[in-house]
């Protein structure tokens, strides 16, 4: 690697950003004789103007002492307490990992080599993600393990059901109501948290709904302090009232959503020309033409309506005569939603919610009075049993305010055009097929986006189910920790055949591994960065994020690590024979910048595409509109994907699996609401080890309301007992008035030690432990997603 000629002594900057989080906040880092000193905000980058401190700390991760400095092989049985770590060379490591992987697909097929990572939005192995992909797909396993099923499925993928896009980016700079739901940005997203602090000096209201009164969420206009897991109810509750008082956007729901499609009554299927004519097409739909009062055709695949001039009924009932010569009673889409949404009306859900049916109209009322209306929604409504249906219900909430590509609402805003390296073309569709949990999830990360949930690789590791997974490749993901059941998962990486751990820390995954090879942080490496995700200007900036320094000890970037496995593989033509550089050149080539003009403008550069709204509306080279990239082109409120897979195909709220209403026998005993949150010091399981990190957040917490403390005794700061019907626990109190009573707010990933604030470590697997995921099981799950319920379990609490 090449550094500029002041890295050998002197002062210097250097301008990249931080990849700890999501943010990937615009930085300026100093170096000082060759060592880092400080990181500062870049305020000249379409994403500077803040940090948090996790950035601030950084110099602290680039040179603990506990970092991993060379690559280790283990040299005694996995479950033994000493690993026996043995220090190798670099090309012995990487020589005998390839040989065993071939060796495995040999015996087993590609199949029975799995590959995890850390997440996106909290590692930087985000730089290395399209690469790893590349190489997973290029040996030919479609097993690529992740948390995406408890992380951004439900905003993202199950969103696209709906509206045929992942949930797009809030257009805050003109927004004039925000709608924030299950998310904490002031802790967990800065630069979205900035976003929405300066559109609210500027006028914009704020609707938030999550059980804690904490960061944008205190400050909304109205707060929604919701039960854990029953925000579909929730959002069932808003459509009512704008369906009941006209507050929805009519015309928005006529022209581009399903609402005005027929269903029959007697089946709850949608109506199709099939039901009306013997010669009739399946998957043509049909309207109740208001002007005409006869039906119409819809036709999906043009996306046209048999009469220009059709004005479709957006509610009520109407016969329609069948084949047969019979009369079928039918309604709309719409009102099949109105009468489900009556069943939740604010005054009916009160009791499944907890929040006054007075704030729901409230909140309703400012939503439909104050558009444009942008939204976000994210962990807090992704980590239950019913997951999807709530994501629905948000999405279908969202769509009756017809603000989705209009200015000021969600916008698919363009990005620069990059060639995909992620590999996904090189695996064959019937090898896809038979990723694990594919045949449960149909529609689920499996298929969509290709994903796998860590409890079905354990399940193919320990019985061999639907096939035997014998190596695991884990690159930064701390899959003990992220998982549900930690102890089942301690199990799985036992009985692995062979299992290699790229890290920073030797964490508890990483030592259950054959070889542990140490990754650099984002300050010892380069990237090529396309396009930040959190403001309009930023998605078009492109920018080469270069090594800060080189990297210390032996450590190598991810990326160059699976370059140079990959030649060992035999892929070395696919990843242009180990030069980065190169595949970088290639990722840029159809973007008319140069990855050495990037390199000479440190700071990036903004590629100038013209924002297009309503895109929707623009018509197709047949001169119809586009409309949404769903099967039907509509906006859909009724899903026939979902009817097709048997799963609802209209918003419905489903109690949570283990909740006072399902299960009220457990409920007896552990009569409290179990939830978790990230907070503002630490990503998941990581930077405990920071003493400028841990000095602010030394021990595990659990907020609980002064009412469900005192009712069992407990004061603040004392040491609690949560326990669970599978589990238990012991962490700190944090009595506070934010939180709603009943509800106890986890955190999760305590396992290291601090050794400089003498804090100690937490054992994963243990009752004495701090460690959540021990508290809920697997075998709860959404039905489409495979969604865990972190966040709406039973638990109680006792003084320890
Ligand atoms: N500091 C920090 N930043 C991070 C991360 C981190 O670990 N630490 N992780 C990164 C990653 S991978 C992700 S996915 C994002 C996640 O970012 P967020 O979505 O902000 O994650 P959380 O803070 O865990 O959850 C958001 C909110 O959900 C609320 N909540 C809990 N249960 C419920 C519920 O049932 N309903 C509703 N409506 N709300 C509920 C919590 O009170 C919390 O305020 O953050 C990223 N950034
Ligand atoms: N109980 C509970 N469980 C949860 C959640 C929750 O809210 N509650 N949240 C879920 C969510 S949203 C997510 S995304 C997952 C996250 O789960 P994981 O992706 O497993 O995240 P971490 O626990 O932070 O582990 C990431 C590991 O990557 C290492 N690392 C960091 N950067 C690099 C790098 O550049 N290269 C390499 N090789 N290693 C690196 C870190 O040292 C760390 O050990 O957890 C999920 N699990
Ligand atoms: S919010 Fe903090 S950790 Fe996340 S990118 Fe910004 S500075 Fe880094
Ligand atoms: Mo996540």
């Amino acid at each position: 690697m090449k550094l500029s000629p002041a890295s050998l002594g002197g002062a210097y900057t250097v301008r990249g950003y931080c990849a700890l989080c999501t943010a990937h906040c615009a930085t300026v880092t100093t170096v000082e004789k060759g060592r880092v000193v400080k990181l500062d905000s870049d305020p000249d980058h379409p994403h500077g103007g803040v940090m948090c401190i996790k950035g601030k700390a950084a110099p602290e991760l680039l040179y603990h002492p506990d970092r991993l400095d060379y690559p280790l092989k283990r040299t005694r049985p996995k479950g033994d307490p000493d690993p026996g770590w043995k220090r190798v060379g670099w090309d012995e490591a990487l020589d005998d990992i390839a040989e065993r992987l071939l060796a495995i697909r040999e015996r087993y097929g590609a199949r029975a080599v799995a590959l995890a990572k850390g997440t996106k939005s909290g590692t930087s192995v985000d730089d290395a993600e399209r690469w790893l992909g590349r190489l997973l797909y290029g040996f030919g396993s479609p097993n690529w393990v992740s948390t995406t099923h408890v992380c951004n499925w439900h905003k993202d993928t199950g969103f696209s059901y709906t509206f045929g896009t992942n949930l797009p980016t809030p257009d805050l700079e003109q927004s004039n109501a925000f709608l924030l739901w299950g998310h904490n940005p002031s802790s967990t997203s800065l630069i979205l948290a900035e976003n929405i602090v300066a559109a609210r000096s500027r006028g914009m209201k704020i609707v938030a709904a999550d059980p804690r009164r904490v960061g944008i969420a205190s400050q909304a206009d109205i707060l929604l302090q919701v039960r854990p897991g029953t925000d579909g109810a929730l959002a069932l509750a808003l459509i009512h009232c704008l369906l009941e008082e006209g507050w929805y956007d009519a015309e928005f729901a006529r022209n581009w959503t399903n609402g005005p499609f027929l269903l029959r009554r007697d089946t709850g299927k949608l109506l199709t020309e099939f039901d009306l004519e013997a010669s009739g097409d399946r998957e043509r739909c049909v309207v109740w033409d208001e002007s005409a009062e006869r039906p119409i055709i819809y036709d999906t695949a043009s996306g046209s309506m048999e009469k220009t001039a059709a004005r479709p009924l957006l509610f009520g009932e109407r016969s329609v005569r069948d084949k047969n010569g019979s009369e079928m009673a039918c309604e709309t889409v719409l009102q099949a939603i109105a009468r489900i949404a009556s069943r939740y009306s604010p005054e009916r859900s009160e009791p499944i919610t907890r929040v006054p049916a007075q704030k729901v109209w409230q909140a309703a009322n400012l939503l439909a009075h104050n558009r444009p209306v942008s939204m976000y929604m994210w962990n807090g409504l992704g980590q239950h049993t019913n997951a999807t249906q709530t994501s629905r219900a948000v999405a279908a909430l969202y769509a009756l305010l017809g603000d989705i590509d209009r200015p000021g609402g969600n916008v698919v805003f363009p990005k620069p055009k990059l060639n995909g390296v992620d590999g996904k073309d090189l695996l064959p569709k019937e090898v896809a097929a038979q990723r694990l949990g594919r045949a449960e999830k149909p529609l689920g990360p499996p298929a969509k986006p290709g994903n796998c949930a860590a409890y079905d690789l354990f399940t193919a590791i320990l019985e061999s189910r639907p096939y035997p997974v014998k190596a695991l490749l884990n690159f930064g993901s701390n899959g003990i920790m992220s998982s549900a059941d930690s102890r089942r998962a301690r199990a799985a990486l036992c009985a692995l055949e062979f299992a290699v751990a790229t890290e920073l820390f030797m964490t508890p995954t990483a030592e259950l591994c054959d070889y542990v090879l140490p990754a650099t942080c984002f300050l010892e490496m380069g990237n090529l960065s396309n396009g930040f995700e959190h403001r309009r200007r930023a998605k078009l900036h492109l920018q080469y994020r270069p090594a800060v320094v080189l990297p210390l000890a032996e450590r190598r970037s991810d990326t160059s690590m699976i370059f140079e496995l990959a030649k060992r593989l035999g892929l070395g033509e696919r990843f242009w024979d180990g030069d980065i550089e190169a595949g970088y050149a290639h990722e840029l080539a159809p973007s008319g910048v140069t990855l050495d003009q990037l390199k000479a403008s440190p700071g990036g550069i903004t590629v100038e595409i013209p924002t297009r709204y309503r895109k929707y509306s623009e018509a197709d080279e047949t001169g119809i509109a586009r409309g949404f990239a769903t099967p039907s082109r509509k906006v859909e409120l009724y899903s026939q994907l979902f009817a097709a897979h048997g799963y609802p195909p209209l918003p419905v709220y489903e109690e949570p699996l283990m909740s006072p209403v399902s299960r009220p026998e457990i409920a007896k005993e552990f009569p409290l609401i179990l939830t978790n949150a990230k907070f503002t010091t630490f990503i998941h399981s990581q930077q405990r080890a920071l003493p400028a990190l841990r000095k602010s957040s030394p021990e595990p917490i659990a907020e609980l309301h002064p009412e469900t403390a005192a009712a069992v005794g407990i004061k603040n700061k004392d040491w609690i007992v949560v326990e669970s019907p599978k589990g238990s626990i012991r962490v700190r109190a944090r009595v506070t008035e934010r939180i709603l009573p009943g509800v106890v707010c986890c955190q999760h990933g305590w396992w290291q030690e601090c050794r400089a604030l003498k804090q100690p470590g937490y054992d994963p697997y243990s009752d004495d432990g701090a460690n959540p995921s021990v508290l809920i099981g697997t075998e709860l799950r959404d039905p489409v997603s495979g969604s865990l319920p972190h966040r709406s379990y039973l638990c109680r609490v006792r003084p320890a």
